[in-house]
């Protein structure tokens, strides 16, 4: 029960989400800080970066169906298993995912809608949404993020596979230019193999058009941008990667301000998912794409947790439809404390339950976290950690009474709540 007692005081035996009760139980991880987020749906606020990027990437798909509405909540059957995701996957891990109570959770990735989309029938969409996934803290991590997935089916025959070649056809004039280089991996290999129950020809059909579809998009969002040339072309780089829920899969990284960025995870959708939606006679790709990582780089935004901030310094610079450099305003100071103590006997904490403390009782003011010491006794083989938090807000000082106020929160919150000695 380690988090029940933060959502109220330990005697709550339920949480309410948008007027629901959910009962609460031993895998309850939920916080009020992350509860918070779910109404705010930054990917549909008007003139926020987050909406125009899924603007600017709807408009390049413009004959797919758009959604951007379904409810984070989803069960571990459709974040997981729907998807063929083993039942010892690491990401199932209370560590690691966002639990109401056993049975439902919030999604952490949004190809956990891809079966009830294609069950609807849709052969051609985009789907944007927030996601959920407990993690580290720092200027790029953030326990909510967006992703937007996309997918395209084809009737698995030979008209689908005419209709797949002369897109294919189409997208192959839209890329024949000289200010994008890519570099390419097979659509099929050994260790990125053809599912079984697919023609080897249609499953490389269904890559090839999976892989200019994305680099037409990558050069529409990037190279716009960026301003590619032929003196220096955009650089997009296709990597081997696996999915349980796609095979051949890849992922996408471009090289910008002299990093190879990740964009996104893609593949050939497993048939198991098709047939699962109802719709075995086809076949397609997918790909999931991490909205939040190419907004920081179109608009220079330096830190993520700027995406959730409500200053008008923020907010005022940005135009629907516009990407344009943010202009950032003065850092304010930052202050940092450590803390110290031994782990619970059974079992060393776990980093991110850590984080999650510091973010429910400091919310955005926490900037990093770091744990800067971890030893093991060597008689009582109890495990000791410490930590440095770095508290510092974009939007104001804060003095030091303030921050000495929270620090002790979060030290007797760790405590009460985790069951750690405090040094
Ligand atoms: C997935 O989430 C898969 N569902 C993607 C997919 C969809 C594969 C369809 C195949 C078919 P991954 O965990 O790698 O994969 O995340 C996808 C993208 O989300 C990443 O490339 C990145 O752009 C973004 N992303 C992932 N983690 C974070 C994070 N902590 N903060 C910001 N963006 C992230
Ligand atoms: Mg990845």
């Amino acid at each position: 029960r380690r988090w029940i007692s933060g959502l109220s005081s330990g005697l709550s035996n339920h949480v309410e989400i948008s007027g629901v009760r959910y009962p609460t139980d031993a895998i309850t991880n939920v916080t009020p800080a992350i509860l918070g987020k779910l109404p705010l749906r930054l990917h549909t606020q008007p003139g926020h970066p987050l909406s125009t990027l899924r603007s600017l990437i709807e408009a390049h798909y413009p004959d797919y169906a758009h959604l951007s509405s379904l409810s984070p909540l989803v069960t571990p059957y459709k974040n997981f298993d729907e998807l063929s995701f083993p039942k010892d996957h690491p990401g199932r891990a209370v560590t690691d995912s966002y639990y109401v109570n056993k049975d439902m959770m919030l999604r952490t990735h949004t190809s956990a809608h891809e079966v009830e989309v294609f069950r609807a029938g849709e052969t051609k969409w985009l789907l944007t949404a927030d996601v959920y996934r407990r993690d580290e803290i720092d200027g790029s991590h953030y326990p909510v993020f967006h992703q937007m997935e996309g997918a395209r089916l084809f009737s698995a025959d030979a008209a689908g596979m005419r209709e797949c070649e002369e897109d294919n056809a189409r997208l192959r004039q839209q890329l024949a230019r000289s200010d994008i280089v890519i570099e390419d991996v097979p659509h099929i290999s050994p260790t990125n193999p053809v599912q079984p129950s697919h023609d080897p020809r249609h499953a490389e059909l269904v890559a090839k058009n999976l892989k200019l579809s994305l680099n037409t998009l990558m050069l529409k969002l990037f190279g716009g941008v960026a301003g590619s040339s032929s003196e220096n072309p955009l650089r997009v780089r296709w990597i081997e990667a696996y999915f349980p829920f796609t095979s051949p899969s890849f992922e996408v990284e471009v090289f910008f301000q002299g990093k190879w960025l990740e964009i996104l995870g893609t593949g050939v959708v497993r048939q198991a998912t098709l047939d699962t939606a109802g719709v075995a006679n086809k076949m397609g790709w997918a790909f999931g794409l991490g909205l939040e990582r190419i907004a920081m780089i179109l608009y220079s935004i330096p830190d993520i947790r700027l995406f959730w901030s409500t200053d008008p310094r923020f907010l005022s610079q940005f135009e629907e439809g516009k990407i344009t450099t943010f202009r950032p305003y003065s850092k304010y100071p930052s202050c940092f404390k450590d803390v110290s103590f031994w782990s619970p006997k059974d079992q060393p904490l776990h980093e991110n339950d850590f984080c999650d403390l510091v973010r429910d009782v400091a919310g955005d003011i926490v900037e990093d976290v770091e744990k800067i010491d971890n030893f093991v006794h060597p008689k009582t083989g109890r495990t000791s950690m410490c930590f440095r938090i770095n508290y510092r807000s974009m939007d104001r000082s804060l003095s030091n009474e303030e921050v000495n106020a929270i620090q002790a929160q979060v030290v007797s919150r760790l405590r009460d709540q985790l069951g750690v000695e405090i040094r």
